[in-house]
C-alpha cells in the first residue's frame, strides 16, 4: 500500500460552448490528471481543474507544485496515512485543486487495493444523487432552451442560474423567463460569483421575490463584510457560501459572522479528506449543503457524486453534476450518463471508473 509515484498529466478537451459567469469563463477543459501509483501495482486517479479566477491556480502551476513539492512529500507514505499526507501538503499555502486531486487519487487507490467502493469507505449512505444543472450567461431564450433540453434529455429539474451582471435586470429577466418557461415544478437558485454589490443583490432578490428561489449563492463578495451581513440578514432563502468558505475555518467564520447560512462543498478544492471535515462541521452547525461543481469533467463529477452519495446531508439536495455534458469528449472508458435527473455511482472498486488510454493519449498535452 506504499505510494511509489505521483503523476500530473496536463490534458485539454474543448467545450461545445463556453460557460460564462461573473468571475470568469471556461472554453476548454485544460485540466490535470493525477495518478497515484502504489507498490502493489495499483493506480488511483483524479482530476484537478485549474480556476485562476477563484483560487489562483493554473494548469502549469498545478503540475509544478505536484512534481516539485507534493509528490516528494507523499511518495513512501502508505495509503492509510492520509492524515500524515494532509499535514505534509498543508505546509504549502493554497493550491487547493492540486492537493484535492492527490487526496482523491489516494482514496481511489485505497478502494481499489481493498476492493471496495470509495463511497463505502466514506459513508455509504446511498448510490445516487439528483442532478442540478448550472446555466451560464446567455440570452434568456437560449438559457430557457438549454434548461428545457436538459429536462427532456436527462430529466433534470433543478437549475442553478449564473447571475451577477449589470444591470441586474439582465439576470432577473433570465430567472423570470426560466420560471415562466419551465413552470413551478422546477427548482431554481442563483449564483452571483461575487459580481454584484450588496445593495444590487438585495434589489435583485426583491425583484425575484415571487419566483420561488431555493437559494442564493455568493451574490456579493464576503470581503464586503458589513454589506454581506446586511444582505444575508434580510433574505428569506438560505445564502450559500461557495468560494468564500473553502476550509472548515472559513465556514465557521462566515456562518458565525452571519455572512452565510448554507454552504457548497466542492471536492475539486477540498478532496475527500477535507470535504469530510467540512461536511461534519456543516452537520454540527445545522447548515444546508449543496454539492457544488468547479466546472468538472467526468472524473471530477464522479468524485462529486461519490462523496455526495456517501452522506444523508450531502445527498438531500440536487448536486451540481452535469456540466461535463457540455464537453466535446472525456477520458473515461464508459461515459457517465444522467437518467431521470439522477447520476448513480459506479459499482466497481475505488471510484469505479477507468481512464481510456487512447483518449488520454489523444488529449494529453505533454507528449
Ligand atoms: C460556481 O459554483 O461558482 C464556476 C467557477 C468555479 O470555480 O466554480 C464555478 C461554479
Ligand atoms: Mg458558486
Amino acid at each position: 500500500m506504499k505510494i511509489t509515484r505521483v503523476e500530473a498529466i496536463p490534458f485539454a478537451i474543448p467545450y461545445r460552448k463556453p460557460l460564462k459567469f461573473a468571475s470568469g469563463e471556461v472554453h476548454v477543459a485544460e485540466h490535470v490528471l493525477v495518478r497515484v501509483h502504489t507498490d502493489d501495482g495499483i493506480i488511483g486517479v483524479a482530476e484537478a481543474p485549474p480556476r485562476p479566477f477563484t483560487y489562483g491556480e493554473t494548469q502549469a502551476g498545478i503540475i509544478e507544485v505536484i512534481d516539485k513539492i507534493f509528490a516528494p512529500q507523499v511518495v513512501g507514505l502508505s495509503l492509510l496515512e492520509r492524515e500524515t499526507m494532509a499535514a505534509r501538503l498543508a505546509r504549502t499555502v493554497g493550491n487547493p485543486a492540486a492537493k484535492a486531486a492527490i487526496d482523491m487519487a489516494v482514496w481511489d487507490a485505497l478502494g481499489r487495493t481493498l476492493n471496495v467502493q470509495v463511497s463505502e469507505l466514506l459513508g455509504g449512505y446511498t448510490d445516487r444523487m439528483r442532478v442540478s444543472h448550472m446555466l451560464g450567461f446567455d440570452e434568456p431564450a437560449a438559457m430557457v432552451a438549454e434548461a428545457q433540453r436538459m429536462r427532456e434529455q436527462h430529466g433534470i429539474t433543478t437549475f442553478k442560474v449564473k447571475v451577477g451582471r449589470r444591470p441586474v435586470s439582465l439576470d432577473t429577466a433570465v430567472v423570470r423567463a426560466l420560471r415562466e418557461g419551465l413552470g413551478d415544478d422546477i427548482e431554481l437558485y442563483v449564483d452571483g460569483n461575487r459580481g454584484w454589490t450588496a445593495s444590487e443583490s438585495a434589489a435583485a432578490m426583491k425583484e425575484m421575490a415571487d419566483l420561488g428561489l431555493l437559494f442564493a449563492e455568493e451574490l456579493c463578495p464576503a470581503d464586503d463584510v458589513l454589506g454581506r451581513r446586511w444582505l444575508v440578514s434580510q433574505l428569506d432563502v438560505p445564502f450559500i457560501a461557495d468560494e468564500s468558505a473553502v476550509t472548515p475555518a472559513d465556514v465557521t467564520r462566515e456562518v458565525l459572522a452571519g455572512s452565510a447560512t448554507a454552504i457548497s462543498i466542492k471536492i475539486a478544492r477540498t478532496g475527500f479528506t477535507h470535504s469530510q471535515r467540512v461536511h461534519h462541521l456543516a452537520e454540527g452547525l445545522g447548515l444546508e449543503v449543496v454539492m457544488g461543481n468547479q466546472v468538472d469533467g467526468q472524473l471530477g463529477s464522479i468524485c462529486t457524486v461519490v462523496f455526495g452519495a456517501s452522506y444523508r446531508l450531502t445527498s438531500r439536495r440536487a448536486g451540481e453534476l452535469s456540466n461535463f455534458l457540455d464537453m466535446t469528449d472525456d477520458l473515461l472508458t464508459e461515459p457517465l450518463e444522467i437518467h431521470d435527473g439522477e447520476l448513480t455511482i459506479r459499482p466497481g472498486a475505488g471510484l469505479g471508473v477507468e481512464i481510456d488510454p487512447d483518449k488520454l493519449a489523444h488529449y494529453r498535452q505533454d507528449t
